[in-house]
């Protein structure tokens, strides 16, 4: 179980963008600017490279109230103590993976379809992924964006907390948590900016605003 309030602002420590930073880097920055929830994606480190920095992650996370979540890598995430992975449509199935996690550790599920949200929610994800909402050049994911209407139908259906990804920037944020979105997971709009921290408040000040209840 995710409290939704701790999926409102992802940032996804992916190394391409950030000119040489490391993950803890990045993370850092990225919780001073007010992340709740940090995810460690390298698709080209090995799990022993990125041990001793995931487990200072863990730490730091821990220390500042914020989740810490491994892409991929369930036997990293495990041997680095942090609060739980996240796994793509290529990777373990939720099942088997929630059998290995165990219950009190946390499992995110990428989606890209309504069918993939409804399977990964009965088989035991915490949160869902949900994406490309928007265009991006940071993935080749392999779908056309979906737009917001996927995060009202899936709200509609599952209780789960829901994440979109995708193009997110401060111009189209609100629209995701309007649509229903418990909250957004972005790399280039703040890993890419000149000032992490910055990037990172102004990200969560939009989706503070976009979530106040309306008149
Ligand atoms: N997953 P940016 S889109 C890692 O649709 C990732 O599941 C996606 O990067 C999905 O914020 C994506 O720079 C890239 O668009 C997100």
């Amino acid at each position: 179980m995710i409290a939704p309030q701790a999926c409102r602002l992802c940032v996804i420590t992916d190394p391409s963008l950030a000119r040489g930073l490391s993950h803890f880097d990045i993370a850092a920055r990225a919780i001073d600017g007010g992340a709740t929830m940090i995810q460690l994606r390298d698709k080209a480190a090995g799990p022993r490279q990125l041990l001793s920095e995931a487990r200072r992650i863990t730490q730091l996370c821990r220390e500042r109230g914020v989740r810490f979540i491994v892409n991929d890598r369930l036997d990293l995430a495990l041997a680095a103590d942090a609060d739980g992975v996240h796994l793509g449509q290529d990777d373990l199935p939720p099942a088997a993976a929630r059998a290995i996690l165990g219950s009190d550790k946390l499992l995110g599920v990428s989606t890209h379809s309504f069918e993939q949200a409804l399977e990964a929610a009965e088989q035991g994800a915490d949160y869902l992924g949900i994406g490309p909402i928007f265009a991006t050049g940071t993935k080749a994911t392999g779908y056309e964006p979906r737009g917001c209407d996927i995060i009202r139908q899936l709200r509609a259906r599952i209780d789960l907390p829901l994440i979109a990804i995708g193009g997110i920037t401060l111009d189209n944020v609100a629209e995701v948590i309007q649509a229903g979105a418990a909250g957004a997971a972005v790399i280039s709009a703040i890993v890419g900016a000149d000032d992490i921290a910055a990037a990172t408040a102004a990200f969560a000040a939009a989706i503070r605003h976009a979530a106040q209840p309306r008149q």
